[in-house]
């Protein structure tokens, strides 16, 4: 069974939209096994996005993802890390494919790659750091 870190970003709290995004995930036959609202700081944002720190626009994504607090969980199910990226969408919202969650419900103005809606593990050695940058072991569920 496969587990990914999801974060539903500034956009989707500021929205309300977060329950209809969880529907989808339910819906799909996700299991939810850990979620907190949280505020990200500074510094677990660098280390989050370390890949992306260098980036002219980070100053930008830094401040975005600070806005407001986001919504951190962690679902399992077969193969979910592809299948998350699949039902999200491409980065850029402006080129996700239709029906996926970042074409429905993201930006479609210049800053259509921040505000995504989502963020997800993109691989399995990455979702094993994500789940445990976010969560300890007392705050997952099996069930
Ligand atoms: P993703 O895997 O979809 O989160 O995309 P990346 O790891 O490539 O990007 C990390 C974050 O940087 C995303 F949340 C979006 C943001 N980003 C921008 O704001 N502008 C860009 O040109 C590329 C990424």
């Amino acid at each position: 069974m496969e587990r990914t870190l999801i974060l539903l970003k500034p956009d989707t709290v500021s929205k309300k939209i977060c329950g209809k995004v969880i529907s989808r995930f339910e819906e799909a036959g996700f299991r939810v096994i850990g979620c907190k609202m949280i505020k990200l700081s500074r510094e677990r944002l660098a280390e989050h996005y370390a890949h992306i720190a260098d980036k002219p626009f980070y100053p930008e994504v830094e401040a975005f993802m600070q806005s407001t607090p986001v919504i951190a969980m962690v679902l399992e199910a077969d193969g979910i890390i592809a299948k998350m990226r699949d039902m999200l969408g491409v980065t850029d919202c402006l080129a996700a494919a239709p029906g996926t969650i970042r074409a429905e419900y993201g930006s479609k103005g210049g800053d259509s790659k921040m505000r995504n809606i989502v963020h997800a593990s993109d691989s399995e050695e990455t979702a094993e750091k994500e789940v445990w940058r976010f969560f300890n072991e007392d705050e997952l569920f099996a069930y």
